[in-house]
């Protein structure tokens, strides 16, 4: 467990090779909100709830940095809800708790070998949020508190 922390803002569309080449859809957050909580943390992969006014609490994982395969220009919060949804929800309000760190992020030899360790970083934290203390958040106010 890391002291948890929180943010929020409008989903995005990011580079938009999440839905498209890893067929992983993430929900991007716009980081010049927050550049600098961002700075605070290091990069990596996380786990934690995300909460979606009108549709829920989810679990969800996350990727915090540079995207190391893309070699993005930017530190970026790319979180993936791991659930399907019928349809992408751009311009609708997210908030996160962050509650533990998976692994720091890495460059792969392929594309396949990415895609493969997201769905591992994926199975960890759906058991992870099964326990406590990961468990608790999913009930944290801040998930649900209109703007
Ligand atoms: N990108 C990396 O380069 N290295 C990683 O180790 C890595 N791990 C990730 C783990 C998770 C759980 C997620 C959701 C993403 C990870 N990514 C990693 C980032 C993907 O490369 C990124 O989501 C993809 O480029 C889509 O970005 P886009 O939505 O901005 O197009």
């Amino acid at each position: 467990p890391i002291d948890p922390w929180y943010m929020g803002g409008t989903v995005i569309k990011g580079y938009g090779r999440g839905s498209k080449v890893l067929g992983i859809p993430t929900a991007n957050l716009p980081t010049a909100a927050f550049s600098s909580q961002l700075a605070e943390h290091v990069c990596g992969i996380y786990l934690g709830w995300a909460g979606l006014a009108d549709r829920g609490v989810y679990k969800m994982v996350m990727s915090v940095g540079w995207n190391p395969y893309f070699d993005n220009a930017e530190k970026t919060v790319e979180p993936w809800l791991l659930h399907d949804f019928p349809e992408d929800f751009y311009g609708e309000e997210l908030r996160l708790v962050v509650v533990g760190y998976i692994r720091p992020e890495a460059n792969f030899p392929s594309l396949e070998a990415l895609i493969e360790r997201i769905h591992e970083d994926g199975r960890i934290a759906k058991r992870a949020l099964d326990v406590i203390p990961y468990k608790d958040f999913e009930h944290d106010p801040y998930l649900t508190t209109p703007i």
